[in-house]
């Protein structure tokens, strides 16, 4: 059986997570933290979160092992058949990912770890923000999914990255930089009805509770 490395606070472990139980494919779930360590790196040579092992072979990179499950697992897809149409899938993809988190991951550290963030970086990633959201805004259709009216694996990684977006930036800035996008919050509670985010996101908590909890605990 599959098994998917990793834990489940982290935003890229669950959007494999989320299209794994979607896509309806069976697997098991590996607590592993992120680590330098060589025997971590022969799973995941950056050290990071998360990781696929097949049959005794590992994966990573969270749109590598999605991509992997699309062509292994066919039956229930997550990207439409149309060539453009599967490009604008992957278009929000890359505008979610490169433009949005990972501009926004910059002000983690302030949001979610205790730690602080410069000025400076502070007033780049508000800039940068700003237009990755608008890109976002001008490519979503929210019909009633972000790629159209079937759900597909950008809603998979919108489902992740957004609630992420909006709160690091509400704590950092003390504004939502999706607000402005009224169509979010709308879209994430009917991603949010269906049984695979309910159970990546309930997993989510728990293990979001239980980080603070030994985070508490050691201070
Ligand atoms: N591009 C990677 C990003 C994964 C990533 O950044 N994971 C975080 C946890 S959410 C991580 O492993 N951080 C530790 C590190 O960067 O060393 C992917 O899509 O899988």
């Amino acid at each position: 059986m599959l098994k998917l490395g990793g834990f489940a606070v982290s935003n890229y472990y669950n959007k494999v997570k989320v299209a794994l139980l979607e896509k309806g494919v069976a697997f098991e779930e590996v607590y592993r933290p992120t680590s330098q360590d060589e025997e971590y790196r022969k799973r995941s040579p950056m050290g990071k979160v998360p990781y696929l092992e097949i049959d005794g072979e590992f994966l990573c990179e969270s749109q590598v092992i999605c991509e992997y499950l699309e062509d292994a697992y066919p039956q229930i897809p997550l990207y439409p058949k149309d060539a453009l149409a599967r490009a604008r899938v992957r278009e929000l993809i890359t505008t979610l990912e490169l433009h949005m988190e990972l501009v926004a991951r910059r002000l983690y550290a302030q949001a979610f770890f205790g730690g602080t963030v410069s000025d400076e970086t502070k007033q780049q990633v508000e800039k940068e923000l700003a237009k990755g959201v608008r890109a976002f805004k001008q490519l979503a259709k929210f019909a009633p999914f972000v790629a159209g009216g079937n759900l597909s694996l950008a809603d998979c990684v919108a489902g992740v990255h957004l609630p992420l977006v909006s709160l690091s930036s509400k704590i950092v800035y003390g504004r939502d930089m999706l607000e402005d996008c009224a169509a979010v919050k709308p879209y994430l509670k009917i991603l949010n009805e269906r049984p695979a985010f309910k159970k990546m996101n309930d997993d989510r908590k728990v293990a979001t509770e239980a980080m603070a909890a030994a985070r508490a605990k050691k201070a």
